[in-house]
């Protein structure tokens, strides 16, 4: 089990703990061109705390809006408001006016803290918020020239961290939902270390040598623990890049030697390309695939290239990162894993009944880690005795191992068969002409619903009539023939979340 004292403060754990540990000069820190330090970081939060709480009232529990791309400015913003004592939303760059409402309203958000960049959205939507009292600027690039900046700067550098219970809540993270309107899931401040102490000590093995890097925004659970809870809990280095494409993510890896990576599998897919043209990613230790299905080909390839093993996890915002996860010493293809510790999981049919070894049914998680939705009466259809369903199709094999089978919304019922989409997909996938796909059902007069793929080709592939015979050929030769897509659509580029999922949702309102 975990066993924290009854108060306790996340953000001072991972600051000023740290220090008291003897990590103040090891860098915590790499972004916008600047190293920091354990103790820098300290410092820096404590004094923005300071200016939190003496300028802007912040009070216990007070909802903050932090609005920035990923850096390092944000995560002492983080860190400050937590060590504040507030209850902290963390959102993305690309979102408008009109989604900063949504959250805001929903979940009362008092103050905000925004990158001086981006601003505008905010300043629209604080106009017609009557929740919204304060919006202040910070300096996401480091230079320190925003309000809230200048007003930290004037601070000492000690603060008596707001003495929080370890189940009070410290985070609210928004789920994107492709439908319906979004939820905000509530963390405790003793969650923001078991995803640590669970996960990335056990699975992960993180040391204070890790360097780490990934792509997930900060603002999403799985960014927020990926790049900055799990290295700061180990006395480890984040670099944090505001735009994550895989050349840039390539870069770090070679200057910094970075030997952690949180990322999905289309920018796996990029680093292997990057590899075959002599980029040298050898410092990885750890390449952490998760957000998306881990397909084959793409475990096969890194393995050969690299020698080491991807390692394929599912997490989800409601439990705060990953639970079920495969291991450096135990990994296959197209299997996620096994439950991380602390965690258990089964499959289940629509009552809830566990289903037979080897039969999809959904999947049902148990943890330290569980779904609090705030304020919201979908809570009672995620959570049944303790157990969150999640909206995962899987099977569980004899051995234990969970094998994903699609997202609920993704099974495909065509002439009373159930087609996984992800499981065409993965057929589509090994042909060399195609780079990227996404698999999802169509209405049909006969069938009710047809399998219908998108398809982005590789280089000087030509799409046309041929094309499509040939695929559905190999679809055919790879798994059950009534699976094969009998639509398949050519397309430039596939819709994608900001976070880097595929939109399957957007391609069925097409379709
Ligand atoms: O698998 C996911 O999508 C996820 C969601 C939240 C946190 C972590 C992960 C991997």
């Amino acid at each position: 089990g975990f066993d924290y004292p009854d108060r306790l403060n996340a953000a001072v754990e991972l600051t000023d703990a740290m220090v008291a540990r003897g990590f103040g000069d090891h860098t915590a820190l790499i972004g916008n061109g600047r190293r920091r330090t354990y103790k820098e970081l300290a410092d820096w939060t404590n004094r923005l705390a300071r200016a939190l709480v003496e300028n802007l009232r912040v009070k216990p529990g007070n909802r903050v809006l932090i609005r920035s791309a990923n850096n390092p400015a944000m995560v002492a913003c983080w860190l400050a408001a937590t060590k504040a004592g507030a209850v902290v939303v963390n959102t993305m760059p690309m979102l408008r006016a009109g989604e900063l409402s949504g959250i805001v309203d929903k979940a009362e958000i008092s103050h905000a803290l925004c990158d001086t960049r981006l601003m505008d959205e905010l300043t629209a939507c604080a106009k017609t918020s009557s929740y919204l009292r304060s919006v202040v600027g910070f300096d996401g690039t480091s230079n320190h020239d925003a309000e809230l900046d200048r007003l930290a700067l004037e601070k000492p550098v000690q603060f008596d961290a707001v003495d929080t219970a370890q189940d009070d809540v410290a985070l609210l993270g928004f789920t994107s939902g492709t439908t319906g309107s979004p939820k905000a899931t509530m963390h405790f401040h003793r969650d923001l270390l078991i995803i640590a102490d669970g996960y990335a000590r056990e699975v992960l093995g993180v040391t204070p040598e890790d360097i780490f890097v990934g792509s997930p925004p900060l603002a999403f659970t799985f960014g927020l623990g990926g790049l900055a809870i799990f290295p700061l809990r180990f006395g480890a280095a984040a670099t944090l890049l505001e735009t994550a494409s895989p050349p840039n993510m390539i870069e770090i890896i070679e200057k910094y030697r970075a030997t952690v990576c949180f990322t999905a599998p289309t920018a796996y897919r990029a680093m292997l390309a990057a590899m075959e043209e002599g980029a040298d990613l050898s410092s990885l230790r750890a390449a952490v695939s998760a957000g998306e299905t881990l397909p084959a080909p793409v475990y096969h390839d890194w393995q050969k290239q690299t020698g080491k093993p991807m390692l394929d996890g599912i997490g989800a915002t409601e439990l705060l990162h990953i639970f079920i996860s495969s291991r450096f010493d135990d990994h296959r293809a197209a299997c996620t894993g096994k439950p991380v510790g602390g965690y258990e999981a089964k499959v289940v049919d629509a009552e809830g009944a566990e289903v037979p070894r080897g039969t999809v049914g959904r999947l049902a998680v148990r943890g330290p880690t569980g779904c609090r939705y705030l304020a919201d009466a979908r809570q009672n259809d995620y959570v049944t005795d303790g157990w969150n369903i999640t909206g995962d199709s899987f099977s569980m094999d004899e051995d234990g191992y969970l094998h994903f089978a699609a997202r609920n919304d993704d099974m495909i019922i065509s002439s009373g068969y159930n087609i996984a989409g992800p499981e065409v997909e993965a057929a589509l996938m090994s042909h060399a002409h195609v780079a990227e796909c996404a698999v999802v059902g169509a209405p049909d007069p006969e069938r009710g619903s047809i399998v219908q793929a998108h398809v982005v080709l590789t280089e000087g592939a030509q799409p046309g009539a041929d094309l499509v015979e040939a695929l559905q050929t190999h679809v055919k030769e790879q798994i059950a023939p009534y699976k094969y897509p009998r639509d398949i659509r050519f397309v430039a580029e596939l819709p994608k979340t900001a976070t880097g999922k595929i939109r399957r949702f957007a391609l069925r309102e097409t379709s």
